[in-house]
């Protein structure tokens, strides 16, 4: 790139930082979506226009614009024509101008010479494919399966076409598969038993909401676009609470701020919810027409609930307690916007059914303005083309109900087969336990476990195990370090795809607006080019094409049920912008057609209580505190998990990792604002600088995850272990993680 663009880019950063910083918590009537070319007074037609999205984790699934000039991306915006979106990205978004021109990309595939030695030198992809073909053909001769293959992928890249990663595992053979998901499977469970699916209104009803909960979410920072709706509800007069053991900057927002003990949610829901009843303000017709159980709720809760219970298990007073339930109850419509950060402990399914239950007792399931709001995948019905690929014929696989240590060889049982599936969210110790055949080599993609999985000590033991770990990436990760060989991937300008939301209802495509830098390929193309050295030293091993284009395999996601819910005649028309869905009502449920056995609201599930739960939506005790302190380690502001924190331009955001800690705390620990410290428990330790605040509870220590990129050390997993939440298994194939339920001490250095 030529000085002139870096420093146009640059530019245009900088404007973008602010215009869009102060825009997302603007109530929408001031924000008039105007685009940055015409605002900069120059002519689009200088430009190539693609149609782009932001294929990250996030609930706003940003439609982008891009301006590319002589093949070099410029920069880029938010797409105008998607009320969610509305013009504008958040900061990190606008950073994306840098990403595929940063100097710190992976540009080839390389190899190294002994794990964590750095001693990477360049391949060709030829040579690369060579040595991991090889292996996964003497993993097949030695075994007998390709069980011995693991994958291991998560949400580096949500673009449809990217599925193309477990296609691939599937066009090899049977492998073995980490699934489930750290982020918000108990959640979906607690929804499913109670309303038999995941489905939330759609985020920009909630204007119409007179009273709105923000239970454990971080939208200022989590959900930037969802908070111009937030206070354009205010503005026109609803009340808003947060619930939160952290003051975020939602919280800020709030009318109502409460700071509860961590995981004591459910306790305080079922106290509202005693109140309510206590006080006749539930409402008997959803209750009578559209719910199954409620007599045995109440009757749990005459039994086992009292406000002052709630208020000695939360810390919240009683008096506070009673006025929120009853403002709650009394609003119509009200909602709860339930966080994935609420729902990371060992009780969080429990609290996530007792804060549907008060939303369905007060008659606000089904309403426009009101839900239960959690997540959805409504939008999500593409073909699956990518993921969907046929195995080898006479691939050996698992065989029977995927239970550990079952597994044997029978020749005669081949469509019987499956892969072996063990639980993300226990990587480390799933490497180390896996036997006959054990986990030898590893795939990773879209994902970084030394990043973002659980216990990174006892994860570097168990890929010590491994015999050859791939790694498909953008940057040179911890998880790269781990690695002996790495494939640079593109970033999403240089790649086809498209993209729905979990939170929203936008569709967007995703076209390839510049062409891979360096040597980088997508991960359908790297999938394509393995067929090809499977094929030709072993024909037949490997069902994929080996050319892949990947605008025709994007072209391949779509069907007349997307084109119906969208509204558009074909794909291309995306290229004019992003569409939302028809939506009949912007009510989840406005049907009260529910997907439970029942068809009804169940607050008593059998179906939960079939997966070993209660059938109520009874108090879990939190975990016992292992140490002194309770651990946060929740998401940042100004990255993603493990992505842009490490750009260097986004340094001046993120200058270094803080300790956040109480100061009446830190005084008794005699530490002082900005020292050094160590903080330790029985998974490993992190040193790491301190900052004072108010904004944490005195017997809370929190720390942002996040990746500063090569050389630093900073890494929360050092002191997050991999235990479970109890809920998670049923829809997501194993159960979630109890990543705020975690404990440490701290001390000066
Ligand atoms: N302590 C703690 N741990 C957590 C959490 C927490 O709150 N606290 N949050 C959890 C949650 S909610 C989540 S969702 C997970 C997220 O965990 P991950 O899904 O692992 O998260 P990312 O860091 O976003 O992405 C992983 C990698 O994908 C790479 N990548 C980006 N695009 C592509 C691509 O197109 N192809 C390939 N092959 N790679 C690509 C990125 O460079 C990045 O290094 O972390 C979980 N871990
Ligand atoms: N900027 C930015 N945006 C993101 C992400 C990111 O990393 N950075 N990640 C994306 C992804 S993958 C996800 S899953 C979402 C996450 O979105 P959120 O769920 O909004 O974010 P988290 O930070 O995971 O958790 C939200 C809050 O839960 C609180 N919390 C933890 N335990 C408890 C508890 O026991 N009770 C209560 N009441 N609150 C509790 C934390 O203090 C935190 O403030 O955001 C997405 N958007
Ligand atoms: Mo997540």
């Amino acid at each position: 790139m030529t000085e002139k663009k870096k420093t146009l880019s640059r530019r245009r950063f900088i404007q973008g930082v602010s215009a869009a910083g102060v825009a997302s918590l603007l109530p929408c009537r001031f924000l008039i979506p105007r685009s940055a070319v015409a605002a900069e007074g120059l002519s689009e037609n200088e430009y190539e226009v693609f149609r782009n999205a932001c294929p990250r984790n996030c609930y706003d699934t940003c439609s982008i614009k891009s301006y590319v000039k002589d093949g070099v991306l410029q920069f880029i915006e938010g797409a105008q024509e998607s009320t969610f979106t509305h013009g504008g990205l958040c900061v990190k978004g606008y950073a994306y101008t840098r990403r595929p021109y940063s100097p710190d990309r992976i540009k080839y595939p390389m190899v190294q010479d002994g794990r964590r030695s750095g001693k990477w030198r360049r391949v060709s992809w030829d040579e690369a494919m060579d040595m991991i073909a090889r292996k996964i053909i003497k993993l097949k001769e030695e075994d007998g399966s390709l069980l011995g293959l693991g994958l291991t992928k998560y949400s580096g890249n949500f673009g449809i076409t990217n599925y193309g990663v477990e296609g691939m595992m599937s066009s090899l053979g049977y492998t073995t598969r980490f699934v489930g998901t750290p982020c918000w499977p108990a959640g979906i469970d607690a929804q499913n038993f109670d309303m038999g699916n995941m489905w939330c209104n759609d985020p920009e009803d909630m204007v119409k909401a007179k009273y709105l909960i923000i239970w454990g979410a971080n939208p200022a920072w989590c959900s930037v676009h969802s908070m111009k709706y937030i206070m354009e509800a205010k503005r026109r007069g609803a009340k808003v609470v947060v619930i939160d053991p952290v003051f975020t900057q939602t919280a800020a927002k709030s009318d109502v701020y409460w700071q509860p003990q961590t995981s004591s949610d459910g306790a305080l829901a079922l106290g509202m919810a005693k109140h309510i009843l206590d006080m006749g303000l539930v409402d008997r017709e959803f209750v009578n027409q559209h719910s199954i159980g409620f007599d045995e709720f109440v009757a749990y809760l005459n039994a086992n609930v009292t406000i002052e219970w709630a208020s000695g298990q939360s810390g919240i007073p009683v008096q506070d307690i009673k006025e929120v339930a009853e403002e709650f109850a009394s609003a119509d419509p009200a909602t709860i916007w339930i966080g994935y950060g609420l729902q990371r402990h060992t009780n969080g399914g429990a609290t996530v059914r007792s804060i549907d239950a008060l939303v369905a007792m007060t008659g606000n399931v089904g309403k426009e303005g009101g839900g239960a709001r959690y997540g959805h995948l409504q939008t999500w019905g593409f073909n699956y083309n990518a993921f969907i690929q046929k195995q080898p014929e006479g691939s050996m696989g698992f065989v029977g109900a995927a239970a550990k240590g079952e597994f044997h060889l029978a020749k005669d049982q081949e469509t019987s087969y499956s892969d072996r599936t063990v639980n993300i969210n226990k990587t480390a110790q799933e490497i180390l336990d896996t036997k006959d055949p054990a986990i030898r080599m590893l795939w990773v993609s879209c994902k970084n476990p030394f990043g973002q999985d659980f216990d990174r000590p006892k994860l570097q033991k168990a890929f010590d195990t491994l015999e050859m770990v791939v790694s498909v990436e953008q940057f040179f990760t911890e998880t790269v370090a781990n690695s002996d060989i790495v494939l640079p991937v593109t970033t999403l300008f240089e790649e086809w795809s498209v993209n729905a939301s979990y939170w929203h209802y936008w569709l967007s495509i995703n076209e390839q607006a510049i062409k891979p830098l360096h040597e980088a390929k997508s991960n359908l193309e790297i999938a394509a080019l393995l067929s090809k050295k499977m094929n030709e030293l072993s024909p037949g091993s490997c069902t994929l094409p080996t050319e892949i284009d990947t605008k025709e395999w994007t072209e391949k996601e779509f069907n007349q049920g997307l084109y119906d819910l969208f509204g558009i005649n074909d794909w291309t028309d995306l290229r004019n912008g992003p569409v939302k869905a028809k939506l009949k009502s912007s009510a989840a449920w406005h049907d009260m057609k529910f997907g439970t056995p029942s068809g009804k609201y169940e607050f008593r599930s059998e179906l939960c209580q079939e997966h070993g739960h209660d059938a109520l939506p009874e108090f879990k005790e939190g975990r016992k505190a292992y140490d002194k302190f309770r651990l946060l380690t929740p998401h940042t502001k100004f990255g993603i998990h493990s992505q842009f924190v490490n750009l260097d331009w986004m340094k001046e955001y993120n200058k270094e990792p803080y300790l956040y800690m109480n100061p009446k705390a830190a005084a008794e620990k005699g530490i002082d604002d900005l020292d050094m410290v160590r903080v330790f428990n029985k998974v490993g330790e992190q040193h790491v600088r301190v900052k004072l605040t108010d904004n944490v509870a005195a017997d809370c220590l929190l720390m942002y995850e996040a990746w500063f990129g090569k050389g630093t050390d900073f890494n929360v997993q050092n002191l997050v272990d991999d235990e479970s939440s109890d809920m998670g298994a049923f829809k997501a194939g194993a159960p979630g993680v109890a990543i705020h339920d975690q404990f440490a001490n701290v001390e000066k250095v």
